[in-house]
């Protein structure tokens, strides 16, 4: 039920003069609204409630939405001025055809000439070089239902197996890892979980500005007394208040993590009966770990053995504890090993499918959960499905009314297609919410691939920088723009209301997928008049498989406040926490423990590139910034990458904050100003990668991918670091809105 927003005084009796108090007469004051439109937030995987604030057919503001669940009214700065991007002058509102002579390298063209192109283009390339020649390249900030469509239309509209998406860069070392040790993959657990937990286990995630509100769940717990525990090689926000930190070298998890199961055995920190009735191999994975004593853990990691040895102990000890992991875990050559070697702490406790306890990944971008089980991953169909199973195959084309052997069997993965244009193996590529070029590893070899595609097209509402690799631009839809569900980070299915029209000739993503269908002569597969039809053939499509959306209605998922899959029923109430009663989803029921041994990253340091990079987010800009860029107030609060560096560092460097620093790796080499920082390894720079061009962390990074998830290995790399000439003035910005942020 709606509860009344809550009044100026209990908002402040309940989260304190807070970052994101409501202003006197409320946000946007004096900007008229015609309606306001409940939706969600654009950005990541938490999926924050908003109340977007609309005039004619412009969003002008927002509202705090307090009857949504999840965030009660909170946000963080890129909710709070996310509704800005929708205005910029750089929206692009008519297709473009590349056109050297004109300004900027493209002339405005018709939508069918357009489409006549793109359509001509994927037909003589397949002609020439076979169906697989061409492929596609997708993202999860797109919602459920286009991730369905482009599953589909890659397979029976492109019938092409090179089909892959951005979450490859992101989330698939626990997509492989849940699946293959608890035969899901998803959270364990809802949120509402991590207020109960009596330790909190946060390992290779930066909560407070990639997932903020999370930390409101933490703080509850830290409320009633539970122990914090972080793992990474920068003190992070929420670091500076754990009990324990642990400051491991980049690349060392899976070996901190075996020593803390070698501690828990040594120790008898077990739940024996939980082991027994609810998992098996076990005793494999414990003599897998008999020689990861803590010294040797410690010599690896550069952990003092005794913090390991805590860091056990709490664990190991605690009634109900949570561990929560993200990309400083999984964007690793062994970042499926990583995860499995956190999930066996769990196992081995017995700290799954209870109140209070679970080992769950923070999912990155908006639809990071849903569109990873829709099926435009190159080795998946809808329902989480596995697109070499003849099972999962013909349940599929049972729905997509065609014959089993037209559904392409496993493509390549993101940065493979990338490597096969590199080759000359795959000519053409069509792109939908991914821009390469700033995001994937090595951007020198990755601009030369895009350069080297007969045919390349893009659908995006900015013209990102991967787009301006492009023969053509299709102006695609901005999530107030259209209509569906997406998954959040507790796998809680949700309703995006459109809030306005596409602007000018932009069209909705779903409606130009459709429209190159029907011209490619498949338009019999795509015969969808609304994003409601797609979702409804989606959640056919899901029923039976581990993601079982098939129970769910837009009404419902609406009214609920979000419904957790799976919902295999139309009368089912949905599943917030997971392997209930220890009740796995491997047919037998029962977890596997995987036996885990420590390997080191693809790169490592010597003498000529002796520092560890490692590279992530800062709270104000999102992913490749094709967004967040255009928001000027974003901008302001970091407006360019800086190369965080510890004091001991900086010295024998002779450099201070603002003096530019020269970084290279084996890759490439950038310039950019030094932020000397106490938070850091003497041994390691951490650089954010938003940016583009020159100012590109991509530039250093390694192309080396996990033998498993293919994730790229974005979190380390070897370089070496110089003084360089020149000092900018270096405005520290983001350590006032941490201290707003961390205020209660
Ligand atoms: N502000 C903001 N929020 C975001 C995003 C954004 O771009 N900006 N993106 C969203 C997306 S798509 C994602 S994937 C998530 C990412 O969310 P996070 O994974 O939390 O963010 P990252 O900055 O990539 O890395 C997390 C932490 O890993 C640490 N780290 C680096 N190397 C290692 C290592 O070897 N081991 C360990 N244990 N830690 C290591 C880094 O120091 C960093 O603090 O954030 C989501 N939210
Ligand atoms: N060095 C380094 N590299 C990294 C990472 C790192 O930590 N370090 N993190 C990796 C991670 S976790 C991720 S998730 C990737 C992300 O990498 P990308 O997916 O390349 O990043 P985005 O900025 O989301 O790019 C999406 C593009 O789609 C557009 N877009 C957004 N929403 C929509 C939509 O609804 N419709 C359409 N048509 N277009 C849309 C945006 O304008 C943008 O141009 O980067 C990875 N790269
Ligand atoms: S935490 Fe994520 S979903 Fe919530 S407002 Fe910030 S960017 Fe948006
Ligand atoms: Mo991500």
């Amino acid at each position: 039920m709606a509860k009344p927003p809550l009044t100026e005084e209990e908002l402040i009796a309940r989260y304190g003069p807070h970052l994101n108090e409501t202003p006197p007469g409320g946000w946007n004051a004096g900007v008229e609204a015609d309606r306001e439109v409940n939706t969600h937030c654009c950005f990541c995987g938490q999926q924050c409630g908003i109340r977007l604030k609309v005039k004619d057919n412009e969003v002008v503001g927002f509202e705090p939405w307090y009857e949504f669940p999840f965030n009660e009214g909170k946000l963080c700065p890129k909710g709070v001025k996310r509704y800005l991007q929708g205005g910029h002058p750089d929206r692009l509102l008519e297709p473009l055809e590349r056109d050297g002579a004109a300004p900027g390298g493209f002339r405005t063209v018709s939508w069918d000439h357009a489409l006549d192109r793109v359509v001509a283009e994927i037909r003589r390339i397949q002609r020439t070089h076979g169906n697989d020649s061409f492929a596609m390249l997708s993202g999860v900030s797109l919602t459920n239902e286009k991730s369905y469509l482009v599953g589909k239309f890659a397979r029976l509209g492109l019938q092409t197996a090179n089909l892959d998406y951005n979450g490859r860069l992101c989330m698939v070392s626990a997509g492989v890892a849940n699946k293959k040790a608890l035969g899901m993959d998803r959270a364990a657990n809802p949120w509402s979980d991590i207020p109960l937990a009596d330790v909190v286990f946060v390992a290779g995630a930066n909560v407070a500005e990639c997932a903020p509100i999370t930390t409101s769940y933490i703080w509850r717990a830290r409320d009633r007394g539970a122990k914090l525990i972080v793992a990474d090689p920068r003190v992070t926000p929420l670091a500076r208040t754990a009990d324990l930190f642990l400051g491991l070298r980049p690349g060392t998890d899976s070996a901190l993590m075996t020593t803390i199961l070698h501690v828990l055995v040594a120790n008898d920190w077990l739940d024996h009966g939980f082991i027994d009735d609810h998992t098996v191999g076990f005793d494999e994975a414990a003599a897998a770990v008999a020689d990861c004593t803590p010294e040797w853990g410690s010599g690896i990691t550069g952990v003092p053995a005794d913090r390991i040895v805590e860091a056990a102990r709490l664990w190991g000890t605690s009634a109900t504890g949570i561990l929560l992991h993200a990309r400083g875990i999984e964007h690793h050559t062994k970042g499926v090993e990583n995860v499995l070697s956190c999930i066996n702490l769990g196992l081995a406790t017995g700290k799954y499918g209870k109140p209070g306890c679970g080992v769950s990944t923070i999912t990155g971008q908006g639809n990071g959960q849903g569109g990873r089980e829709q099926g435009h991953k190159c080795d998946q169909l809808p329902g989480n499905r596995d697109i070499t199973n003849p099972e999962h195959r013909a349940a599929v084309a049972e729905v997509w009314g065609c014959d089993v052997e037209e559904i392409p069997g496993k493509g390549l993965s993101a940065e493979e297609i990338v490597e096969a244009i590199h080759a000359g193996e795959v000519k053409g590529l069509l792109s939908i919410c991914f821009n390469p070029v700033v995001s994937l590893p090595d951007t020198a070899f990755t601009a030369e691939a895009l350069d080297r595609l007969e045919f390349y097209g893009v659908i995006d509402f900015f013209l990102s920088e991967s787009a301006q690799h492009a023969d053509v631009v299709l102006p695609g839809s901005l999530h107030e723009e259209d209509e569906g569900t997406s998954t959040s980070v507790e796998g809680r299915a949700i309703k995006i209301n459109a809030a306005i029209d596409p602007p000018g000739n932009a069209r909705r993503d779903w409606e130009i997928l459709l429209e190159i269908a029907r011209r490619l002569g498949r338009g019999s597969y795509f015969e969808f008049g609304s994003t409601h039809e797609i979702f409804d053939e989606m959640r056919a499509a899901s029923r039976g498989g581990t993601a079982d959306y098939y129970g769910m209605t837009w009404e419902r998922i609406e009214a609920e406040h979000g419904i957790f899959w799976p919902c295999p029923t139309e009368g089912h109430p949905g599943t917030p926490r997971l392997y209930e009663g220890g009740v796995f989803a491997h047919p037998d029921g029962k977890a596997r423990f995987h036996s885990v041994r420590y390997r080191p990253p693809a790169e490592v340091v010597d003498d000529e590139y002796p520092i560890w990079l490692t590279t992530g987010r800062v709270v104000s800009q999102y992913l490749s910034g094709t967004q967040t860029r255009r928001i000027g107030p974003l901008v302001e609060q970091y407006p360019e990458p800086l190369c965080e560096i510890h004091p001991r560092l900086a010295t024998r460097l002779g450099v201070e904050t603002g003096d530019i620093v020269r970084v290279t790796s084996r890759r490439g080499s950038m310039t950019l100003p030094a932020r000397v920082v106490e938070s850091i390894r003497p041994d390691t720079v951490f650089i954010p990668y938003h940016w583009p061009g020159r100012q590109a962390a991509n530039q250093l990074t390694n192309r080396a991918l996990d033998p498993m998830s293919k994730i790229p290995e974005s979190k380390v790399s070897a370089v070496r670091v110089e003084k360089a000439e020149g000092h900018v003035e270096v405005a520290d910005r983001r350590v006032t809105t941490l201290e707003k942020l961390g205020r209660r």
